[in-house]
């Protein structure tokens, strides 16, 4: 799972991926924009992982992870470019995390403006929209070219339908995100990797005594149907550096029951609707990610292509039952481990064991 850390200049991406990876990354004020962007597995720490581990002993322990990408600052300057390296990387991830500015500094006014997160949150929307605009523009008028030449076949018409419907929809002002496109529309303009399609997290980055001030702001953000957070940035890249006995003290003074690993990976999970299954074992315990809704042949093919080529159907016990009653055994004397077929809907905290035959 890749997740862009994306916001204007200096609203504090830098120090937030610091604070979720424990990395040292410079946080310069003055610095200009970094030329490419930063980049940190974190873990997903799910307990359940913990405790299976514990209960299997196995040889090894795979938890799930979350690629966060931190990119400089963008749509802040006329004339940037939108195809360049930074733009298709940011593209190339399956969701933003967009980082406003909501602490003060009055040289960051100075040099950056000082518009309220609201505004700043408008013109992102409009700058992806038109992002978008130029590149479904341009493929049409590609399009249009080659129908000329002869060049009609029924995907390029199918691309063609689904493009106009797109170009309309922003030239409205909305996002493609809130557009439903048909399957065979969604397929045929997936590779252009709409700015506006992505979902979308909003982490209003403030500091630590404004902290619990900012429900008005998160509620207008959440009524525009984003998803969006508070976060204090700077207190929490601080935590990184101390003990956790003494982090923890900081944490519950502010209110915070989990890290910002947790609480981040979390709300990414949430973005993108994916949940997970796990795999027990003597060699391995794992967690898998799935889109939820995702049937038992798909989850399969998540593992190995073989498992959803030679799928027969899966073993199948929840994590919760497990942990009520101990052991796979009594599971088994209770009827409580299922067999399923390919069409079985996996749900959050299954344990799956895939029979196969190829
Ligand atoms: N008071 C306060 N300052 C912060 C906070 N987060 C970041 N800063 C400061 O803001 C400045 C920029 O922080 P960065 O994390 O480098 O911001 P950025 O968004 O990565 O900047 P670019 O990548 O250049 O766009 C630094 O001086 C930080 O110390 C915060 O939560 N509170
Ligand atoms: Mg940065």
């Amino acid at each position: 799972m890749k997740i862009a850390l994306i916001g204007p200049p200096k609203s504090g991406k830098t120090t937030i991926f610091n604070a979720l990876t424990s990395g040292d990354h410079p946080t310069d004020k003055y610095a200009p924009p970094a030329d490419e962007a930063n980049i940190g597995i974190v873990q997903v720490l799910d307990e359940r992982i913990t405790r299976l581990s514990e209960l299997y002993k196995p040889k090894k322990t795979i938890y799930a992870n979350v690629e966060f990408h931190d990119f400089p600052g963008i749509f802040a300057r006329e004339g940037e470019n939108p195809e360049s390296a930074i733009y298709s990387g940011i593209k190339s991830c399956e969701a933003f995390v967009l980082i406003l500015r909501a602490f003060g500094d009055s040289e960051l006014d100075q040099l950056y403006g000082d518009d309220p997160a609201l505004k700043v949150l408008s013109h992102f929307e409009d700058e992806m929209i038109l992002t978008d605009m130029v590149i479904a523009e341009k493929r049409i008028e590609k399009i249009e070219l080659g129908y000329k030449r002869g060049v009609k076949t029924p995907a390029i018409q199918i691309e063609e339908k689904a493009l106009r419907r797109i170009i309309e929809h922003l030239q409205a002002g909305q996002s493609i995100r809130d557009l439903d496109l048909a399957i065979e529309e969604e397929k045929a303009v997936r590779g252009f990797q709409f700015f506006s399609a992505k979902p979308l997290l909003t982490l209003l980055n403030c500091s630590e005594n404004s902290f619990n001030d900012q429900e008005e702001t998160l509620q207008a953000i959440r009524n525009r149907g984003f998803m969006a957070e508070v976060i204090a940035g700077k207190f929490e890249q601080e935590l990184v550096g101390l003990e956790p006995e003494e982090a923890e003290l900081f944490m519950a003074d502010m209110g915070l029951e989990m890290s910002i690993r947790d609480r981040l990976t979390k709300l990414c999970y949430d973005l993108l609707g994916v949940h997970s299954f796990f795999t027990v074992g003597e060699d391995e315990v794992r967690a898998w990610t799935i889109e939820k809704g995702t049937n038992a042949v798909t989850a399969a093919g998540k593992i190995h292509s073989d498992l959803a080529r030679g799928f027969i159907r899966a073993e199948c016990f929840n994590y919760d039952e497990l942990m009520a009653h101990g052991s796979e055994k009594v599971l088994r004397e209770k009827g409580l481990f299922r067999l399923e077929g390919k069409d079985y809907i996996v749900k959050d905290g299954d344990i799956l064991n895939i029979r196969f035959n190829v």
